[in-house]
C-alpha cells in the first residue's frame, strides 16, 4: 500500500531526466548484480514502512520557517539521492540499514586557529539546536518542503576562528565501502567532497543538520550530520560528513568533477538557466497529485532576499 502510494507521487521518469550522462543504468545494474554489492545490505525500509528516528527533545523552532505543509515523511526518507547506497531513489532507504552513524567525528583542518578531530556531541551542542522548514530543490527538478533540526554552520565554524587565508571551506563524505554499497562502484569519485565559499559558508540561511521531523536523520537523509543549504540545488547539501577543511583555494566538488559541463561550483537554484538537459524554470513537488501541474521555480529556490548580495555581480550564467 504505502509503495503503491509513494510511487504514484513520485515524479514520473519521463518529466525528470536522469542526470547521469555516463551510466548506462543497465549496464551499471548488471555490474552491480554481477559484483553482488547489495548482498550485504538487507533491504529494508522498502517493503515497510520507513522506521522512524530517535526523537530530539527541546528543539527551538526557528521563527522564519515557512508556513508551507511539510512534505510526507515517508516521501522525504524514501525518495533520496545518496549514491553511496546505489543509484536509484529508492536505493538509499533499501541498502543503508547497515550504515553505522554513531559514534561520530570529525576531522577540522586547515586555515583555523582551532583544528582537530571532534566528537559530534562536542561539535553541536543540544541546547544550540533549531527546527527550520526550508524549501528543498534538487538539481533533478523534484522538490520538498522539510523541518530540518541543525544549527547554524557560521556558529559551527566561526568557533574553529579560521583566519585570514580560509576563503573557502571543504567538506567530505565518509569512506566505509563495507557500509555503503555504493561505493564499491564508480558512480562517482570517492569520497563525496563538496564545498562553499567561506561567506556562503558564513551565511545564517546555511544549517548543520542532525535531524529531521523532530527526529535524528534517517540514514538515507545523511545521518549524522549533513548541511542544508536552502538555496543551492541538493547535491550541495553533502552527506554524513566527516572532514571541514578551511582552504585557500576554491575546492574540487563531486558533481563537477563527475561532469563539469552540467554542475558547476556554486550551484546555485537558478529557474533563468537551464540544465543541459532539462528546464530548471519549473519543479515537481514531491506528494503533489500526479496531475498537478508543475510548479515554477523562484530564483535561490525563494530565498533571493536573503542571499543575492552574495552574488552582486557575478555572471550566474557563467557562473552556475
Ligand atoms: N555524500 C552525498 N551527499 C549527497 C548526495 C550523495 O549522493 N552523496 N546527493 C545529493 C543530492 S543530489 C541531493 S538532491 C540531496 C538529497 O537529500 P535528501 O535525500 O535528504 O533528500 O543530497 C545530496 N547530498
Ligand atoms: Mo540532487
Amino acid at each position: 500500500m504505502l509503495i503503491k502510494h509513494v510511487r504514484a507521487n513520485d515524479p514520473s521518469s519521463s518529466e525528470i531526466t536522469p542526470r547521469s550522462v555516463f551510466a548506462d543504468r543497465r549496464r551499471l545494474l548488471k555490474a552491480a548484480a554481477a559484483a553482488g554489492v547489495w548482498a550485504l545490505a538487507p533491504a529494508a525500509a522498502s517493503a515497510a514502512k520507513p522506521a522512524r528516528g530517535e526523537p530530539i527533545p527541546n528543539v527551538v523552532k526557528w521563527p522564519k520557517s515557512l508556513p508551507e505543509m511539510p512534505t510526507a515523511y515517508d516521501l522525504a526518507t524514501t525518495y533520496n539521492n545518496f549514491y553511496e547506497f546505489g543509484f536509484d531513489k529508492d536505493d538509499p532507504a533499501r541498502h543503508s540499514s547497515k550504515f553505522k552513524p554513531r559514534p561520530w567525528t570529525v576531522k577540522v583542518e586547515g586555515h583555523a586557529e582551532k583544528t582537530g578531530t571532534f566528537d559530534l556531541d562536542d561539535l553541536i551542542k543540544p541546547h544550540q539546536l533549531e527546527e527550520r522548514v526550508y524549501r528543498f530543490r534538487c538539481v533533478e527538478a523534484w522538490s520538498m518542503v522539510v523541518p530540518w533540526v541543525g544549527v547554524p554552520l557560521g556558529d559551527v565554524l566561526k568557533k574553529f576562528g579560521p583566519t585570514a587565508k580560509a576563503k573557502y571551506v571543504a567538506f567530505q563524505t565518509v569512506l566505509r565501502p563495507e557500509e555503503m554499497p555504493g561505493q564499491r562502484l564508480a558512480l562517482l569519485k570517492w569520497p563525496y567532497v563538496e564545498g562553499l565559499r567561506l561567506d556562503e559558508a558564513m551565511h545564517p540561511l546555511a544549517l548543520l543538520t542532525v535531524g529531521m521531523y523532530g527526529e535524528l536523520l534517517p540514514n538515507q537523509n545523511g545521518a549524522p550530520l549533513r548541511l542544508m543549504l536552502p538555496w543551492k540545488y541538493g547535491f550541495k547539501s553533502i552527506k554524513s560528513i566527516v572532514r571541514i577543511a578551511f582552504v585557500e583555494n576554491q575546492p574540487p566538488t563531486s558533481w563537477n568533477i563527475a561532469t563539469p559541463s552540467e554542475y558547476g561550483f556554486y550551484s546555485n537554484v537558478n529557474p533563468r538557466v537551464d540544465h543541459p538537459r532539462w528546464t530548471q524554470a519549473t519543479e515537481r513537488r514531491l506528494g503533489d497529485p500526479f496531475f498537478s501541474p508543475r510548479r515554477p521555480t523562484p530564483m535561490f529556490n525563494g530565498y533571493a532576499d536573503e542571499v543575492a548580495h552574495l552574488y552582486a555581480g557575478m555572471d550566474l550564467a557563467k557562473l552556475y
